[in-house]
């Protein structure tokens, strides 16, 4: 299913320098970039965005850590894109994270660890309204799509 997905780079990956290689990443892997912007995170979006974290011991910590800078919140679009994108970004324990992926050969640890991808439909689409109005969401058409996709899976 063509799908599209939130991908945040958080503060230590701004300040790591590592957005352009970040989305260099997608970029080449095929992905395609409907929406872009800086965010500075608030206790309000992140009570939400993270709100089956509430209860841990960290929330507290990981909401101020994603409010140190502002982010880098990306919407990437394909097909299958929420999986695809996960596999790219890695495991949450950076330091256990496959070599190839982006927390893999970027961190070290399980909670600065650079980079948020969508988990599910649903948390995409809760994450996409928290971050994305609907006119910074772009749909246009690309040659590229020709390169990436079989006619048959264009249409799926
Ligand atoms: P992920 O989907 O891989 O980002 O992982 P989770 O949704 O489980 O966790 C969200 C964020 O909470 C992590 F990216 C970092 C933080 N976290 C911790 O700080 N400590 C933990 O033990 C688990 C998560």
């Amino acid at each position: 299913m063509m799908e599209k997905t939130v991908v945040l780079i958080k503060p230590d990956g701004l300040q790591r320098g590592l957005v352009g290689e970040i989305m260099h990443r997608f970029e080449r892997k095929g992905l395609k970039l409907v929406g872009i912007k800086m965010i500075r995170l608030t206790d309000q979006i992140l009570d939400d965005w993270y709100s089956h974290h509430k209860d841990k011991a960290f929330f507290k910590d990981l909401k101020s850590f994603m409010e140190w800078t502002p982010v880098v919140a990306m919407l990437w679009q394909g097909l299958d894109a929420i999986s695809a994108v996960r596999k790219v970004v890695g495991i949450t324990k950076a330091r256990e994270a496959e070599a190839g992926s982006i927390r893999g050969d970027f961190g070290m640890s399980g909670s600065q660890n650079i980079i948020h991808a969508s988990d599910s439909m649903e948390s995409a689409e809760k994450e996409l309204g928290l971050i994305f109005n609907g006119d910074e969401i772009f749909d246009y058409n690309s040659s590229m799509d020709l390169l990436i996709y079989s006619k048959d899976e264009v249409v799926s």
